[in-house]
C-alpha cells in the first residue's frame, strides 16, 4: 500500500510515497507528481523508513510526581488532568505571563494553529515562540522591512530561468539538497548561468560555483553594499522601476557611495575584481535570482545582511519576474506555516502584527474572544532567560529539542533545571531534553499524522496519515486540544470546551483558511480535497482564483505593487556591523557551525539508522591544516577547544574548506552522542535587535591539544539495527565517566555500535570488567591479548569466523580496519594472527574502504579516488561504481574529487 506524504526534513519540501503493508512502514519513494520534488529525494528522506520503529519512540505518557525521581507511565487522562492544573496554579497565582509555549517549524500547520490560539486565545499571554526563532526570523523581519510582508516571492520553477545565481549563506548540497539538483538541471540546460556562493568555508556548493567569494564571516552587507556600488557606477540599476515601485533609494545610494569594491575587498578579505565580477554578473543577467539562508539569518544583523542582498533585486528590478528575486530557503519543513498561523511571540494569525490594534481585534473577533494580549511574548533567548530567573514557572516544549539546540546551553539546561513544571511532547523516547521533563507526552509522527505544511515556495501539502501511531502516542493537534479544554474551566474560561471542539484535523485547517481572507496568503481558495485533486499548492490561493479555475500563484510581486503601506518595496540602510563577538589573544579562532548532509539537527531520527554515520562518523572539528600545523597538532587528535562559555574535547579534523583562523563544528552532536553538552555549550545568545535571532554562525574560541594518552575502542555487532540503538543508549551514561568519549552507529545490513573514549589514565579494571559485560566480551568465546608493559590489551569476539565484538584499549589505529571487517561480516585468518600478537597497527594488506561518499549505492571515498587515478570521469565514476546514480546527494563531492582528488 502507498500513502502520499511530504518528507519531514528540510523546507524544500519533497512529495514522498510511504509503503507500508498496513502495520509497518516497509519503504519510502519520492513522490514523482510532486511538484518540489518530481520523485527525487536526498539521502536523509530515502532512508526515513528506516526511522520508523516503535523500538525508538515514547509510547506512552509519562510523569514525574516528585522532584529527583524518575518520571513513571501514567494514564492520558491523568496526564492532560496534570498538566492543566500545573499550568493552572501557575496562571492563577502569576499571571498568563508566567506560562509559556516552546514550540517547532516541524510541527504541521493544524497542530501551530491550535497552539498558538491556547496561548494568545485562551491563555491570554503572548508567550509562544518557536525554534524558527533561531533559524527563519532574521528572513522573516528582512522581507516584512523590506517587501512588506513575509512572503518568499519566488518558486523552485525560477531556477529554470535564472541567468545567475546568487547563493549567499547557504549550502544547499547538503541542507537543500534536492533544491540543488534542480539548480543543477538548471546549469546544464543553460550552460552560461553564473553560480556565485558567498560562503566563508569551501563548501560543497561552494566548489561547484564559477565563482566562490569565501568572505570573512559576518562581513555580508560590505560585499551587498559593494556590489550595488559597482552596478551604480557601471549604470546597472534599473533607474524606471526604482523610480515606480520603491521608495528610500536615495538614502542607501549614499550610504554605498563610499563602499567602493576596494573598501569591501579590505573588510570582506575577498579580491576586488572578485566582487566587480559578481556585481556585474548580477547586473548584466537578465534573470538574477538570490537563495539565502542560515549564514545570513544567524547573526546580529541577519536581518540586515537579509535586506541587503534584497536590495540588489530591487535596484536592477529583478524581482517579480522569472527567473529573479530574493528566495530564502526555509530550514524547516513548515516553518513557513508556523509564521502563516502566527505561531510568534511577535506575530499574529495569516501575517497579522501584534502591533496592530485592527490586527489584534480581527483575531479576537475570529476566535470569539474578548481580546488577544498586546505585549509581545518573549522570544526564544529571553524565554529562557526568563525560565531560569523564575518569571516563567511551567514551560511547555513540543518538537524541539532546546537541550541540545539552543545558544548559551548551560545556561538553558540551567533554566529547565529549575524551572517548576517541564511538559515536553516529543515523537522520540530520549533526546537531551527529555532529561528535564517532568511530564512527557507521546506524540504521532511522521506517516501518522495528517494535517498540512507549507515549504520553502509557499506551496502548501497536504500531509497523510499511512499508520496509526504506535502505542499510545497522539497527534500533536489533539493533545493541545485536550490539554485546552481541560484548562478552560480551570482559568475561568468555560469557553474553552467550544474553542477547541475540534473534530477533526481538517476544521483547524478551515478555521485557518478563513483567517487569512484578504490577507497577503489569502488561501480561501483551498481545502484538503482541492489539495488532493489538484495537487500542491502555492499561495495566494484566493476564492475568486478558484472559482476562475486558476492555481495558486508561482511569483509575487509580477504588479510591481508591494504589501507596504505606500505599495512600495523599501531600501534599508543598513547598520555595517561586524559579529558580536570578535576574536581576540585568548580566543583568536572564528568558529562557525551548521549542518553535514547525512544528519538532521539533534539526531533523534537520522541518529538512529546505521548507515547515516557513514559520510561522517564523530563530531570534530574542522581546521585549516595551517593553523594545525602551527599548534603541533595532527589531523584526528583531540583538542580542548573552548569559548567565553563553556569547553569542550574534540578530533581535530585538517580540512582546506575552512580558512586560517576559523572553525567549523556540524551543530548536530549532543549528549546523546558525546561527553559534553554538544556543540552549543561554546555558542553565546546575542541576537539581532529587529528579528531576536540568535548569533549562531560567529564565536570565538581556543583550542589546545587535548592531553588524554589512554584511549579505547569499544565495538559491538548487533542482531539488528534497533538492537544497536538499544546497545547504544546503554552507553550514554558512561559517556560522561570519560574526559573524552563519543558514540555513534556503523554499518548498513549490520549495524554496530561505536564507542571512542580517551582519558588522561588508564580507567579502573572494575569499568572495563563492566564494559566488557555489557557487549558480550567477558565470556570464554573471547580472544584476548595483552601486553601490559606497553599497555595494550586487546579483546574480540569471532562467531562464525566474523568479529563481531572488539575492544581496543591503550592503542586504537586498528580501529577502522576492523570496524570494516565487522559490519562488512568478512572473516580474515590475518585477524587471528594480529588479534595474538604484540602489533597495533592493522596489517599491510588491509587497505580500508574509507568514508562512504555515496550512501545509497555504498561506494567509498577509496574506491572513487582509485578509479578517479585510473582516468575516470564523474560518466565513467557512474558506469563503473554507481555512485551518484541514486539520489544524487554525493555529486556534488565525486565532482570536487574529481578536480582535486585529495580532499
Ligand atoms: N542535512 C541537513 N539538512 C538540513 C538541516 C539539517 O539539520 N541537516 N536542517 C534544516 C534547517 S532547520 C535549516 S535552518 C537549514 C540550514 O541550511 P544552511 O543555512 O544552508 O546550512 P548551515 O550549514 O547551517 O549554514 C550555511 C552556511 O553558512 C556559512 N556561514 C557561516 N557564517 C557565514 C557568514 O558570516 N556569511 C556567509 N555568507 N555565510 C556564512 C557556513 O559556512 C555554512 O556553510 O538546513 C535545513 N536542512
Ligand atoms: N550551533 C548551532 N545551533 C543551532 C543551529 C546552528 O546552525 N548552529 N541551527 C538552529 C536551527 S536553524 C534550528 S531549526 C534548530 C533545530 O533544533 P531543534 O528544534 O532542537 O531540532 P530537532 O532535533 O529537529 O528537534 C525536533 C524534535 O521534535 C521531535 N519530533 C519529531 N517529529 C515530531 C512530531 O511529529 N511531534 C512532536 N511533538 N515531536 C516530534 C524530534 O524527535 C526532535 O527531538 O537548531 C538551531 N541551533
Ligand atoms: S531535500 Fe531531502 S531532506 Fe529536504 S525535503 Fe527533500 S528529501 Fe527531505
Ligand atoms: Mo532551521
Amino acid at each position: 500500500m502507498q500513502t502520499r506524504a511530504t518528507c519531514p526534513y528540510c523546507g524544500v519540501g519533497c512529495g514522498v510515497l510511504i509503503e507500508h503493508d498496513g502495520e509497518r512502514i516497509t519503504g519510502v519513494r519520492g513522490d514523482p507528481a510532486h511538484p518540489a520534488n518530481f520523485g527525487r529525494l536526498c539521502t536523509k528522506g530515502s532512508t526515513l523508513h528506516l526511522t520508523a520503529r516503535p523500538q525508538t519512540r515514547l509510547l506512552y505518557p509519562e510523569l514525574r510526581r516528585t522532584r529527583g525521581e524518575p518520571r513513571q507511565r501514567v494514564g492520558w487522562d491523568e496526564a492532560i488532568a496534570t498538566a492543566a492544573n500545573r499550568f493552572a496554579e501557575v496562571i492563577n497565582t502569576h499571571g498568563p505571563d508566567a506560562v509559556a509555549f516552546y514550540i517547532s517549524g516541524q510541527l504541521l500547520t493544524e497542530d501551530y494553529y491550535v497552539f498558538n490560539k491556547a496561548m494568545k486565545g485562551l491563555i491570554g499571554s503572548n508567550n509562544v515562540d518557536t525554534n524558527s526563532r533561531l533559524c527563519m526570523s532574521s528572513a522573516v523581519a528582512a522581507y516584512k522591512q523590506t517587501l512588506g510582508a513575509d512572503a518568499p516571492p519566488c518558486a523552485y520553477e525560477d531556477f529554470d530561468h535564472a541567468d545567475c545565481i546568487l547563493i549567499a549563506g547557504a549550502n544547499p548540497a547538503y541542507a537543500h539538497p534536492v533544491a540543488f539538483r534542480r539548480i543543477e538541471d538548471a546549469r546544464k540546460a543553460r550552460p552560461h548561468m553564473k553560480l556565485i556562493v558567498v560562503d566563508p568555508r569551501r563548501t560543497d556548493t561552494a566548489a561547484s560555483a564559477d565563482l566562490h567569494l569565501a568572505i570573512l564571516p559576518g562581513t555580508d552587507i560590505w560585499l551587498y553594499n559593494a556590489m550595488l556600488h559597482v552596478l551604480l557606477r557601471e549604470g546597472l540599476v534599473d533607474a524606471a522601476f526604482i523610480a515606480a515601485h520603491t521608495e528610500g533609494f536615495d538614502a542607501l545610494r549614499t550610504h554605498v557611495d563610499t563602499i567602493t569594491p576596494a573598501v569591501a575587498a579590505g573588510a570582506c578579505g575577498v579580491a576586488e575584481a572578485d566582487i566587480v565580477t559578481a556585481a556585474r554578473w548580477w547586473g548584466q543577467s537578465p534573470a538574477a535570482l538570490s537563495l539565502w539562508c542560515q549564514g545570513l539569518n544567524q547573526s546580529t544583523h541577519g536581518t540586515h545582511n537579509g535586506a541587503a542582498l534584497i536590495a540588489l533585486s530591487l535596484a536592477t528590478g529583478k524581482i517579480g519576474k522569472p527567473g529573479c528575486g530574493p528566495f530564502s530557503l526555509t530550514g524547516q519543513p513548515n516553518a513557513m506555516g508556523g509564521r502563516e498561523v502566527g505561531g510568534l511571540a511577535n506575530l499574529l494569525s495569516a501575517h497579522r502584527d501584534l502591533a496592530n490594534p485592527a490586527h489584534r481585534e480581527e483575531v479576537a473577533r475570529l476566535w470569539g474572544v474578548d481580546s488577544v494580549p498586546a505585549t509581545p511574548g518573549l522570544t526564544a533567548v529571553e524565554l529562557f532567560q526568563a525560565v531560569r530567573e523564575g518569571r516563567i514557572k511551567a514551560l511547555w516544549i513540543a518538537c524541539t529539542n532546546p537541550a541540545q539546540s539552543m545558544p548559551e546551553l548551560e545556561r538553558v539546561r540551567e533554566a529547565l533545571q529549575c524551572c517548576d513544571f517541564v511538559v515536553l511532547q516529543e515523537a522520540f523516547r530520549s533526546t537531551e531534553t527529555a532529561a528535564f521533563a517532568d511530564l512527557m507526552l507521546p506524540a504521532a509522527t511522521w506517516g501518522e499524522k495528517e494535517g498540512t505544511v507549507t515549504n520553502s515556495e509557499r506551496r502548501v501539502s497536504h500531509v497523510r496519515r499511512a499508520l496509526p501511531p504506535p502505542a499510545e502516542a497522539r497527534p500533536d493537534w489533539r493533545i493541545v486540544c485536550d490539554f485546552a479544554r481541560a484548562l478552560g474551566p480551570l482559568i475561568g474560561k468555560p469557553h474553552a470546551a467550544h474553542m477547541f471542539a475540534y473534530d477533526g484535523v481538517e476544521a483547524i485547517f478551515a478555521e485557518h483558511v478563513a483567517s487569512t481572507a484578504g490577507r497577503d496568503l489569502d488561501i480561501t481558495g483551498l481545502d484538503y480535497a482541492l489539495l488532493d485533486s489538484a495537487g500542491p499548492q502555492q499561495w495566494p490561493l484566493t476564492a475568486a482564483m478558484r472559482a476562475a479555475g486558476e492555481v495558486g500563484r508561482g511569483r509575487l510581486y509580477a504588479d510591481g505593487h508591494f504589501p507596504t503601506a505606500s505599495g512600495r518595496a523599501r531600501f534599508v540602510v543598513p547598520v555595517q556591523a561586524s559579529t558580536a563577538e570578535q576574536v581576540d589573544a585568548r580566543y583568536p579562532l572564528h568558529l562557525t557551525t551548521g549542518r553535514l548532509r547525512d544528519q538532521w539537527h539533534g539526531m533523534s531520527r537520522t541518529g538512529k539508522v546505521a548507515r547515516l554515520y557513514s559520510h561522517v562518523d564523530e563530531a570534530r572539528i574542522d581546521l585549516n591544516p595551517a593553523d594545525l600545523q602551527a599548534y603541533g597538532v595532527h589531523s584526528g587528535e583531540l583538542l580542548r577547544v573552548s569559548s567565553r562559555r563553556g569547553e569542550l574535547v574534540l578530533r581535530a579534523h585538517a580540512s582546506e574548506e575552512v580558512g586560517r583562523g576559523q572553525a567549523f563544528v556540524a551543530m548536530h552532536w549532543g549528549r546523546n552522542v558525546l561527553d559534553s553538552g554538544g556543540i552549543n555549550v561554546l555558542v553565546g545568545g546575542d541576537v539581532d535587535p529587529f528579528s531576536r535571532q540568535p548569533e549562531l554562525k560567529h564565536s570565538a574560541i581556543a583550542i589546545e591539544r587535548a592531553e588524554l594518552p589512554w584511549q579505547m575502542l569499544l565495538m559491538r555487532v548487533e542482531r539488528d539495527e534497533c538492537a544497536a540503538i538499544e546497545q547504544a543508549e546503554s552507553l550514554v551514561p558512561w559517556l560522561e565517566r570519560f574526559a573524552y568519549a563519543s558514540l555513534a552507529l556503523a554499518g548498513r545490513d549490520t549495524a554496530a555500535v561505536v564507542m571512542r573514549v580517551a582519558h588522561d589514565q588508564p580507567i579502573p579494571p572494575a569499568w572495563l570488567a563492566e564494559l566488557d559485560a555489557l557487549l558480550g566480551l567477558d565470556d570464554d568465546c573471547v580472544l584476548s591479548f595483552e601486553d601490559r608493559r606497553r599497555g595494550i590489551s586487546k579483546r574480540a569476539r569471532i562467531e562464525n569466523e566474523c568479529l563481531v565484538g572488539v575492544r581496543l584499549a591503550g592503542d586504537t589505529v586498528a580501529g577502522a580496519w576492523l570496524r570494516e571487517l565487522m559490519v562488512e561480516a568478512q572473516s580474515t585468518a590475518e585477524l587471528r594472527r594480529w588479534l595474538l600478537a604484540p602489533l597495533s597497527v592493522p596489517p599491510a594488506a588491509a587497505a580500508g574502504r574509507g568514508r562512504i561518499v555515496c550512501n545509497c549505492l555504498n561506494v567509498s571515498e577509496n574506491e572513487i579516488a582509485a578509479a578517479i587515478g585510473a582516468g575516470a570521469d564523474l560518466d565513467a565514476l557512474q558506469a563503473k561504481l554507481g555512485c551518484g546514480t541514486s539520489c544524487g546527494s554525493c555529486v556534488p563531492e565525486i565532482r570536487r574529487m574529481l578536480t582535486a582528488p585529495v580532499r
